[in-house]
């Protein structure tokens, strides 16, 4: 007799991926048979420095180390809660197992190895998970001829950046950006998330030439020979162009975290997301673009060329997350967590995101690069074509479409703060 585990979605290699948000799992007797219920203890065997996983009876962030479970013998699946136990992720996939084991007797039923996936703080990679996540990305670069370039063109000035910016739909829609880029390296390298830099701290150990480069007196930047992004391309000319203003001392001059999260107000029966919003696209966020004093980064029209674009914009969607966490802003519904625009299209929560939802009439851009949105192995959310409101409750508080993604220091929290 032994026990099955059936994760709600696998990737094409088998293998099941969690965040802190739990994920409901159907344990089944196999083969089905005569005779009593099957008294059963679910746990997690942890490598060392692994990731560490919460098992409950429902969905809840309370879970609890180990669960014990009477299955049916006719083989009918039972439910059970799964998720990364806050802050203990992985490095790596297979470095937490689910195991199901008798009980008393402790005799092994079932295991499945699987991977508490999280955003982590770029300054905190292990060299093995830098490695991965800059092969990832070089090659979605392609030496510019890959995926990538659909990502480049996505962000641009002009008609569409009306969509990404100066609005409300700034977060929702740098959002479902990063997730479709996340996504995207996830088809290449499962075991990759996007790593943020926190931009209002000295990050020594990413402006290194192994890493996000150093630029030289002509701004241009300088990889190491092993770095895969000695070969990347931003949109015709080789290599990246990125002004001197951020070293691996440097703390930029931005707003610090602390003072970001108390952009929207600093009362939880009061704060808003107009405010916060509204502040936090000029400081930090634009300050960060503007320290680097220089470069393509520094331009919302050619910004994307510099990879170290999308972990300035992790961190500043880790900032929104954080605020949602701290001020319980999940619901979409709820007139503090989104402040819609007037009547400009993409700010709106009903409104369909561009480019995912295609090309659309005037005043709409009409092109629309890179298609519908990248599948996850994880979720079947937010679909091809997300709307507005399906990135503010990325964490699946107030339904079932949580996004699949989560970061190293927000933790999934039911209830009350
Ligand atoms: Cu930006």
């Amino acid at each position: 007799m032994s026990v099955s585990i059936t994760f709600p979605r696998i990737d094409e290699r088998g293998r099941a991926y969690v965040t802190w948000r739990p994920v409901e799992v159907k344990l089944a007797v196999t083969p089905p048979q005569a005779g009593p219920a099957v008294a059963v203890t679910v746990s997690a065997r942890r490598l060392s420095g692994g990731g560490a996983l919460l098992f409950a009876d429902h969905l809840t962030h309370a879970g609890t180390a180990t669960l014990d479970v009477t299955l049916p013998a006719s083989g009918a699946a039972r439910s059970v809660w799964i998720g990364g136990a806050y802050p203990d992720a992985s490095t790596r996939f297979g470095d937490v197992t689910v195991e199901v084991r008798t009980r008393p007797g402790g005799a092994l039923l079932g295991s499945r190895p699987t991977m508490v996936r999280v955003r982590k703080n770029a300054n905190r990679l292990t060299p093995a998970e830098r490695g991965r996540f800059l092969r990832a990305m070089a090659t979605l670069n392609g030496s510019g001829a890959g995926r990538f370039r659909d990502f480049r063109d996505m962000h641009t000035s002009g008609a569409p950046d009306r969509e990404a910016h100066g609005g409300p739909g700034f977060l929702p829609w740098h959002r479902i950006y990063l997730l479709d880029l996340e996504r995207e390296l996830q088809l290449i390298d499962a075991e990759v998330s996007l790593p943020y830099w926190r931009f209002d701290q000295a990050a020594p150990n990413v402006f290194t030439r192994q890493f996000m480069g150093v630029p030289t007196f002509q701004n241009v930047v300088d990889f190491a020979p092993s770095n895969p992004l000695r070969a990347w391309i931003g949109a015709t000319q080789p290599g990246v162009q990125r002004g001197r203003g951020v070293g691996p001392t440097t703390v930029p001059d931005v707003l610090t975290e602390a003072e970001t999260l108390a952009l929207g107000g600093r009362a939880l029966a009061s704060a808003a997301f107009a405010p916060f919003a509204q502040d936090m696209q000029f400081d930090p966020h634009g300050a960060a673009h503007m320290s680097h004093g220089g470069g393509v980064i520094t331009n919302p029209g050619t910004a994307p060329q510099d990879p170290l674009f999308f972990l300035l914009h992790c961190n500043v969607d880790r900032l929104w997350a954080k605020w949602q966490w701290g001020f319980r802003m999940h619901d979409p519904a709820a007139a503090r967590a989104f402040t819609p625009g007037s009547t400009r299209p993409g700010h709106r929560l009903a409104d369909p995101l561009w480019p995912w939802s295609g090309p659309l009439a005037a005043p709409r851009p009409t092109t629309a690069p890179g298609g519908g949105l990248a599948a996850s192995a994880m979720t079947n959310a937010p679909g091809l074509s997300p709307r507005v409101r399906d990135a503010i409750d990325y964490f699946g508080l107030t339904t079932p479409a949580h996004l699949g993604f989560a970061y190293d220091d927000v933790p999934f929290q039911m209830g009350g703060a």
